[in-house]
């Protein structure tokens, strides 16, 4: 992020005026407490129903949230965890209320209304619209489904209702929800509108899981001032987390314990390295499963690095006693544009035994599932698995893409593109023609550059993508991704690049979406096109 960008952006966003409106979201967990999951609610005869509303708070530091409020009795809780399995069908009813959710709807900021086709309320996309996007889903882009390009949801109406059919050899795995309204897309994630759903049965192809109790986290992220790169809070489970050492959230494990943790990257911006230290010593996880797609082998690593948008899925040993035990995030560098992605503790791990867990579980009860018993497990092919013999797949197109940023003008904004080669690089507009056209039955190799001085991170939307290259090297390990971190650029020699394959022989995902970088700030300003697959 350069100065001029951040400049440019500070006079944008403080030239509104921030408006403190009802508290409507509910309170979240104090710091340094024991970190519960959320709330999690399944299918029930093949049909997930649940109704979300979206609400906006300012909290006391400033922060302001934006949360997925969720009915059950008289309480409201904050998003829950969407359990599913494979070919249940989604009844998700999203309705609006936002009202004044900091900048003011200032027609600066509306964003054009999607030409042509529209789904739901219509209207222009502004800072109080909304809609959902089913992040990893490997379902239709169509209306009521993962459509985000045209569906907007406007506070005051009765709310819009998805109908997602998962499909029945769906990865198992964790996936995640989030808003996507082009421009205004951060500015909802930044205030915690994110959870967690998870298509179940990860121990029909990751035995190692079976019997393990499971711990659901989300790590999002908030600016003070959202579109304002400057200080930011990461949060676990909602539960704000220290910049340095200091009162922590409390994750508790049993002596002894062997856990199933399964992690999303919510947050706008943040590549995270992820790291179990054992008096001061990275201990081994056992990694099964990325992005929600279970390893073809489980594997023995220290280092988990999840992108922005990114999920990692491990098996996690706990503490020996006494043992100073912490949940950290390393330091990531960005390159000369980038954000400082720093190093922090997330939690502090702690054996329910310990005196002080016992006091701190006074006020609290984890809430970990246990995953069905080993015995139960009867173990699926992978021939019929989404994305199955992709590797031997004969690709029928090479493409090459590449991101690259500029600036515009004198100590104007950067601007942030992302570009099929051989057209023009421009920033995304609601009515554009679709950038790259496919069809059904197409397998395609796309190699993506990074050109610019920043790390970006690369997403699809409806299908996740087998990893062969990176900077034209093979792959150790073909994993299937939905979102991959291109490394920054250093301003000479050859272009950091990925190479991986697209799967568009699934009928289901016909029709137009997207692929964009996942720093949710630089897809609000454009980093992002569209992809149409045709029938
Ligand atoms: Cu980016």
């Amino acid at each position: 992020m350069r100065a001029g960008l951040r400049c440019w952006l500070a006079v944008v966003v403080c030239g509104f005026s921030f408006v403190a409106s009802v508290a409507q979201c509910p309170p979240r967990p104090q710091s340094a407490t024991v970190v519960q999951d959320a709330l999690s609610i399944y299918s029930q005869n093949g049909v997930l129903n649940a109704s979300l509303a979206l609400g906006h708070s300012v909290d006391s530091g400033g922060y302001t949230h934006f949360c997925y409020k969720y009915q059950t009795g008289t309480t409201t809780v904050e998003s829950p965890t969407l359990r599913l399995n494979q070919g249940d069908r989604l009844l998700l009813n999203i309705t609006d209320d936002l009202t004044n959710p900091g900048p003011q709807s200032s027609s600066a900021m509306d964003m054009s209304a999607p030409a042509g086709a529209t789904c739901g309320d219509g209207g222009p996309a502004t800072i109080q619209s909304t809609n959902v996007h089913f992040h990893g889903l490997n379902v239709s882009p169509g209306c009521h489904q993962d459509d985000v390009l045209t569906t907007l949801i406007q506070p005051g109406t009765p709310g819009f209702q998805y109908d997602i059919q998962i499909p029945a050899n769906e990865p198992p795995g964790l996936y995640w929800y989030h808003p996507h309204v082009h421009g205004f897309t951060e500015f909802q994630v930044n205030g915690g509108a994110a959870g967690a759903l998870i298509v179940e049965g990860m121990e029909k192809y990751r035995p190692e899981v079976a019997g393990l109790p499971e711990r659901v986290f989300v790590i999002r992220q908030q600016f003070l001032v959202p579109w304002v790169p400057g200080p930011y809070e990461l949060t676990l489970n909602y539960q704000t987390t220290p910049p340095f050492e200091g009162p922590m959230p409390i994750i508790q494990m049993k002596p002894g314990e062997r856990q199933f943790w399964r992690v999303a990257n919510a947050t706008l911006q943040d590549f995270m390295p992820l790291q179990l230290w054992y008096q001061n010593v990275p201990q081994k996880l056992q990694l099964v499963a990325l992005d929600g797609y279970p390893l073809a082998e489980p594997r023995s690593v220290e280092t988990i690095l999840i992108p922005p948008a990114g999920r990692a899925e491990f098996i996690v040993q706990a503490p020996p006693p006494n043992a100073y035990a912490l949940f950290n995030v390393l330091a990531y560098n960005t390159g000369p544009t980038g954000n400082p992605d720093n190093a922090q503790p997330l939690a502090i791990i702690q054996l329910s035994g310990n005196a002080a867990a016992k006091l701190a579980a006074q006020s609290a009860t984890v809430s970990a599932k246990t995953s069905v018993p080993q015995a139960a497990v009867q173990q699926a092919s992978w021939d019929h698995l989404k994305f199955a013999g992709l590797k031997d797949a004969t690709p029928t197109t090479q493409r090459k893409l590449y991101f690259s940023e500029e600036f515009a003008g004198t100590n104007g904004p950067i601007q942030f593109y992302v570009t099929a080669d051989g057209q023009q690089q421009k920033v995304f507009e609601a009515n554009e023609k679709p950038m790259i056209t496919t069809h059904v039955g197409a397998v395609e190799d796309w190699t993506i550059e990074n050109r610019a001085l920043e790390t970006h991170a690369f997403h699809i939307h409806q299908l996740h993508f087998m990893m062969l290259e990176v900077n034209g090297q093979p792959v150790a390990n073909q994993d299937l991704r939905d979102t991959i971190e291109i490394p920054y650029w250093s301003g000479k020699g050859p272009y950091p690049s990925v190479k991986v394959r697209m799967d568009f022989r699934d009928p289901t995902i016909a029709g137009t979406f997207v692929f964009h970088c996942h720093i949710l700030l630089h897809e609000d300003l454009g980093m992002m096109h569209k992809i149409l697959v045709l029938p």
